[in-house]
């Protein structure tokens, strides 16, 4: 593998970023920078003409106010050719552990070479949207070197999505001893809408969210509590229900399911200073959302959206808000095609702190949400000059990494 390095400088402050109903003086800048985007305001970052006339439920469900880094930072295409990367981490020491879609991973320094590649996981159904997908370390992982990854598998009639677990060998060639600890039930034949994200909360449960699989089978199952497709779930390292989940002593309902009604969520993280669940989820055309997940809640999938079909039909009945169904955070319309997301909660650069950062796949960019009270306050595109898919970003030590289905890694820290 070739490792490159690409120096591009893509903001800095000026004064241009303060257009609009600011007037101020330097020291109103100085507020304005540390109070983030609230008085940053800029027309959207989208100007593209909406798939449906849907109206959102509320003001500032879509199509928020621009706002712009002023904070100069410097992104950097550390490595390239690393097949299919599908998702990114970072490893205690700080190298970085990513998954590669046929089914092996790999790890690589923190400025991008490639030292290991470990193989020895249990054959993945690659096809279409399928093949190795998330990985979460365990919070002892310093101490017993497991980790955790789900997977699309042949399963049954046809596949499913799986959670697995394992240990990086002392030569961190292999996985050791893996066992399949969960199985997203039913199986179907899909080769899409798997999911899926992996995310250990703070009391050590794991949480894995799993798509609908496209199909209209699968779609239909999406607010069936006895289906195991499109949920989040709460689980055990042994894959049992985590104690205390909203449906556990419900009869003819999984018990492992901790909310519902979603169609591929590929997006999870915690928010550093609430704690709370946050998620993005694949919508049809014009649909793609952000959520704040709570236990035991139907988010609507598929009788409420923003979207529609691809081929141009309404779902279902069009309708966008009812009543026990959540309603999105925010949604894009046109889509974003959410993947891998994460909160910064770094102060390397000051004004990101606790803002939320979105791959996008069709979209092409990373989308950085400021977020207060939990409404989205601002939006901005990063790496939009790159037209690369982008499938994952994590953070590290206050620098935040992309990967790209071409294969490029890329780092962006404070200049
Ligand atoms: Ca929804």
């Amino acid at each position: 593998m070739k490792v490159k390095s690409f120096l591009y400088i893509s903001a800095v402050a000026t004064a241009v970023n303060f257009s609009g109903c600011i007037s101020n003086n330097s020291t109103d800048k100085t507020e304005t920078i540390s109070s983030k985007a609230d008085t940053l305001a800029n027309a959207p970052v989208e100007t593209k003409k909406p798939n449906s006339d849907y109206k959102p439920a509320f003001a500032g469900q879509t199509r928020i106010r621009g706002v712009k880094t002023t904070t100069a930072y410097k992104v950097e295409k550390i490595a390239e050719k690393l097949g299919r990367p599908w998702a990114i981490i970072p490893l205690p020491d700080g190298r970085l552990l990513i998954t590669e879609k046929s089914g092996f991973m790999m790890i690589l320094s923190a400025d991008g070479a490639l030292l290991k590649k470990l193989t020895g996981l249990p054959k993945v159904d690659d096809r279409g949207q399928g093949g190795l997908l998330d990985v979460a370390l365990d919070p002892a992982f310093a101490q017993n070197r497991r980790i955790y990854w789900s997977y699309s598998e042949k399963y049954g009639q046809g596949n499913l999505t799986a959670v697995a677990k394992g240990e990086i060998a002392a030569d961190e060639l292999s996985i050791s001893i893996p066992v399949v600890i969960f199985r997203a039930t039913p199986e179907l034949n899909s080769e899409l809408h798997f999911g899926s994200r992996l995310l250990f909360d703070k009391d050590g449960y794991l949480f894995v969210s799993v798509g609908e699989r496209s199909i209209s089978e699968g779609r239909k199952q999406a607010p069936l509590l006895k289906s195991g497709l499109g949920k989040i779930y709460k689980i055990t390292k042994e894959g049992k229900p985590a104690p205390g989940n909203p449906f556990i002593d419900e009869a003819d309902a999984k018990p492992e399911i901790y909310s519902y009604g979603h169609r591929n969520p590929q997006g999870l993280d915690l928010h550093p200073v609430t704690g709370q669940l946050w998620e993005t989820e694949f919508g049809p055309q014009g649909g793609d959302e952000l959520n704040l997940i709570q236990p035991g809640k139907n988010y609507g999938w598929p009788v409420i959206t923003y979207g529609i079909e691809y081929n141009g039909d309404k779902v279902g009945d069009a309708i966008q808000q009812k009543d026990g169904l959540e309603q999105p955070v925010y949604y894009w319309d046109p889509v974003l095609s959410p993947s891998g997301m994460v909160f910064y909660n770094s102060d390397s650069i000051p004004e990101w702190k606790n803002n939320l950062f979105i791959a996008g796949l069709s979209s092409m960019h990373i989308a950085r949400l400021v977020i207060e009270n939990n409404k989205v306050v601002g939006e901005e595109r990063l790496l939009a000059d790159q037209k690369e898919r982008i499938r994952d970003v994590a953070q590290n030590n206050g620098r935040l990494y992309a990967v790209s289905d071409y294969g490029i890694l890329y780092r962006i820290s404070k200049k």
